[in-house]
């Protein structure tokens, strides 16, 4: 018979947050920012709800959760001595196993902090990384979120050298010689280099399936937004597929493909993908980077908010910051703002919102929506074949045997509509071709 310490199933573990509000008191909003709508500042209450979603992504009980003040950030501690002395105080009140610092700490302020709490104590950057690890599923999602993980530890190493020694630490005395220390960082660049190495492998399996299905005449749509902006809610509704769509943060973290029914019976590929949250640990942003490269070489790219949380705005911004930054040429044209949830507004919310869609000035007008009850959906579905239909131009074209590198070029640049080889080895096809690939395409025939 086992006894009762055997198999004992760990307890939740209870989980302070502590938000460090590092704003300048009453900042007044920008003013470039037009009056009636919401500044983009986070307020300390939604940016705790956002903590606290990671938290229980992570099933932690949270027992307490505070925002703090940071007027002068501390090197050592972050927060000021009093500050510090009062976690304390609070840790012990509500018996906690461990603590939340809702931001980036440095290795010394996590180290001293944890010394002075006498608890362990997560920044948001392992935060995150610790659900990604929970959440991949695919070899290449798995493989990206270790070697973030492994980029995170080896800043921590290179920094100061503590968090393997402080894994050591116990039963040995002092701390790791400079020896020591090489070696832990050869081991994790070792490491790196060698993950590195499988997920090139892996993307490029990978990338000879993309080019398989590009010569499948589809359209591409691929689905971005903030976490919990509903994607994947929409995604299944679009394709009647079963993602996982749940009220959790990081629901999705790997790539899913599906057919998508267009009106007039075309059909489409729609990708849904992982979700942004600010302040993205650039280690996550780095790993991710190959994933988010492909999804913007979508067809059509759907930015899906979330118009019932009043971050919102905020939230859109740090998205298309993430998309800027790893394609600063994106082509607005190819992007759709869909504005979801708009069940959850009441009509005054929904007029107001209406209003903006009607007015922005964007290249596309937002389409509002709502995945859970339908509505707008129609609409959506007709703006992408509009989309997919009105970009570029539609030529026909004869190719000899010989024009091979001709043929690559279409089938990589175009979409190949249709496709008839003759019985002289001839080959027409149908091809849809961007503005630019069309001017390259009559360079390379001679013809511009
Ligand atoms: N009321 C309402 N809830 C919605 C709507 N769309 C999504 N939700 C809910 O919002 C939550 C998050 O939806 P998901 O589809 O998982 O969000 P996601 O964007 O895929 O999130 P990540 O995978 O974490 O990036 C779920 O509880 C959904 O049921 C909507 O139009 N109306
Ligand atoms: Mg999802």
């Amino acid at each position: 018979m086992t006894t009762k310490f055997v198999n004992r199933t760990p307890e939740t573990q209870r989980a302070v947050i502590i938000d460090p509000d590092m704003a300048a008191p009453h900042a007044p909003s920008s003013p470039r920012q037009p009056q009636g709508v919401p500044a983009t500042r986070r307020y300390d209450e939604s940016r705790l709800d956002e903590a606290a979603g990671l938290a229980i992504a992570l099933d932690l009980d949270i027992v307490a959760a505070d925002t703090a003040r940071v007027r002068k950030p501390n090197p050592a501690t972050l927060f000021g001595s009093g500050k510090v002395e009062e976690i304390v105080t609070l840790c012990e009140e509500v018996e906690a196993d461990l603590v939340i610092v809702n931001t980036t700490l440095t290795p010394i302020q996590q180290r001293n902090l944890e010394k002075a709490w006498e608890r362990k104590v997560i920044d948001r950057t392992g935060l995150i990384l610790e659900i990604f690890g929970r959440r991949a599923r695919t070899r290449e999602g798995k493989l990206q979120v270790e070697l973030a993980r492994l980029e995170y530890e080896r800043s921590r190493l290179v920094r100061t050298w503590t968090h393997l020694e402080r894994q050591r630490a116990t039963g040995t005395t002092g701390g790791p010689g400079e020896t020591q220390i090489e070696l832990d960082r050869r081991m994790i660049a070792d490491k790196i280099k060698l993950l590195k190495g499988e997920l090139d492998d892996v993307r490029r399996t990978r990338s000879l399936h993309r080019s398989a299905r590009k010569k499948v005449p589809y359209p591409i749509v691929a689905l971005v937004g903030y976490t919990n902006a509903g994607k994947s809610t929409l995604f299944n509704h679009l394709t009647r597929a079963e993602v996982l769509a749940k009220d959790m943060l990081f629901a999705t973290l790997d790539t899913t493909l599906r057919t998508l029914k267009l009106p007039g019976g075309r059909a489409a590929i729609i990708s849904d993908t992982v979700g942004f949250i600010s302040d993205l640990p650039h280690e996550l942003v780095a790993a991710f980077r190959a994933t988010l490269e492909e999804v913007l070489e979508a067809d059509l790219i759907l930015h899906v908010r979330d118009m019932s949380n009043p971050e919102s705005d905020a939230q859109a911004q740090d998205v298309m910051q993430v998309l800027t930054h790893i394609h600063p040429d994106l082509d607005k044209s190819r992007l759709i703002e869909v504005w979801n949830k708009i069940d959850l507004l009441d009509e005054e919310a929904r007029d107001i919102l209406y209003s903006r869609a009607v007015l922005d000035r964007a290249m596309n007008k937002p389409i509002m929506v709502s995945a859970i009850t339908g509505e707008g959906i129609e609409k959506l579905l007709s703006d992408i074949a509009l989309k997919v239909d009105e970009a570029g131009t539609e030529i026909d074209v004869e190719l000899a045997p010989q024009d091979g590198q001709l043929l690559a070029f279409l089938y990589t640049q175009g979409r190949v509509l249709d496709r008839f080889d003759d019985e002289t080895g001839h080959i027409h096809l149908k091809v849809k071709l961007s503005d630019q690939a069309l001017g390259r395409y009559e360079q390379m025939t001679g013809r511009a």
